[in-house]
């Protein structure tokens, strides 16, 4: 089976759903890396993408509290933070060098649409040089709610303030059943993609994610997959998949176990061969920790993220990664993963 995969690959043609299951439910990795890795190279050569950005989370308040996430806290309860717009702008300052900002946070119960506004007029004022990636699917679904704009109007908004582009979080898991069990507030599967596809339709491009090694099974993953897959033939918007390894401590799903090098290898490998749509995977060092990430530099991955600085998400749920990465530390570490580093802005134009 993979040696009918690996042709059909090298010849350029697509892999189905039910190929993908083949490769996520073979023991086969260096296989796999291979179709993957030539994949990649197709792609992108030999090149590998890092960024100079920092992560922001403005609070952690969030009327969600989805059972996988430790960062979250209610209003009032003890580690509840909310950071002041000059609070953010503060810390950006100390790191003018950066050409990204991350920002995304809790649905906080009380903050108006206008101040998430304020936050990107303000770091644009300040910072006209940054991008800002901002506000998963999920963030802006609820601005929608809070706002009573349609979904065009805040996505409008959005950019008029300083948006430039949308970061792929919140997908988690699309399959109804497992969602229901693992983030039962949240938006679903197909609302997210609306948002993402609204995004797309307005000139904003946006990143994918895919929360795995919880209770979803093989199935599940190749179902989020296809879904991602068929949204991009549609609008070409995504620029990057991410898959996001999960992290169990001080979660609600304790009994999860943590995830395998091996699963996160793997699942690195069948999102390359999976989404030819696709340019960009990405090894998001801190979930993956930097030996794995440098790892999937050679199972399909192209891009390791950046410099991050501050990260409290995968922190809070025991990540074992650093807080912060150096330039020169990233450049290294794709060096010695024989590839060439290529430092980026938020739209992968390389920077010399
Ligand atoms: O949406 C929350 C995930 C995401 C846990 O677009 C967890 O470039 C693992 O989306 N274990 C936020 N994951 C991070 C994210 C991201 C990161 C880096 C780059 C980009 C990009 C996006 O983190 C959340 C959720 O899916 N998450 N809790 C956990 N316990
Ligand atoms: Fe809130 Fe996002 Fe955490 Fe869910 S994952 S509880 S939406 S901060």
């Amino acid at each position: 089976m993979l040696g009918r995969i690996e042709k059909r690959v090298i010849s350029g043609e697509r892999i189905t759903p039910e190929e993908a299951l083949a490769l996520f439910e073979s023991d086969d990795i260096f296989t796999i890396g291979r179709i993957a890795s030539y994949v990649a190279r197709k792609k992108n050569g030999d090149d590998v993408y890092f960024i100079q950005n920092h992560h922001i989370n403005p609070t952690n308040i969030c009327v969600n509290r989805c059972r996988f996430c430790a960062f979250s806290r209610s209003k009032g309860e003890e580690g509840a933070y909310e950071i002041s717009i000059n609070g953010i702008i503060r810390r950006l300052k100390r790191h003018r060098y950066i050409r990204e900002v991350h920002i995304v946070g809790g649905l906080h119960p009380d903050w108006p649409f206008e101040y998430y506004l304020d936050i990107l007029r303000e770091v644009k004022r300040h910072l006209p040089h940054v991008h800002i990636k901002a506000f998963t699917a999920v963030e802006i679904d609820y601005f929608t709610r809070i706002s009573g704009l349609s979904l065009r109007g805040v996505l409008m908004r959005l950019k008029e303030a300083g948006l430039d582009l949308i970061p792929g979080g919140g997908a988690e898991i699309f399959n109804k059943r497992v969602r229901k069990r693992i983030c039962p507030e949240k938006i679903d599967g197909s609302r997210w993609l609306e948002v993402m596809e609204k995004a797309h339709r307005v000139g904003l491009r946006s990143n994918a994610t895919m929360l795995y090694g919880h209770i979803e099974s093989y199935r599940d993953r190749v179902d989020h997959l296809s879904r991602l897959r068929r949204l991009q033939d549609r609008t070409g918007g995504f620029q990057a998949f991410i898959p996001l390894a999960f992290h169990q401590l001080n979660t609600d799903m304790g009994g999860a176990g943590y995830v395998s090098g091996i699963d996160d290898l793997k699942t690195i490998a069948v999102s390359r061969i999976f989404l030819d749509n696709f340019q960009h995977i990405k090894a998001y060092w801190i979930m993956l920790g930097e030996k794995m990430a440098q790892l999937a530099l050679n199972f399909g991955a192209d891009d390791i993220d950046g410099t991050i600085i501050e990260e409290r998400i995968t922190h809070s749920a025991g990540a074992t990664s650093g807080y912060r990465i150096s330039k020169d530390e990233l450049v290294n570490l794709i060096k010695k993963a024989g590839k060439r580093p290529v430092e980026r802005d938020s739209f992968y134009n390389p920077l010399n």
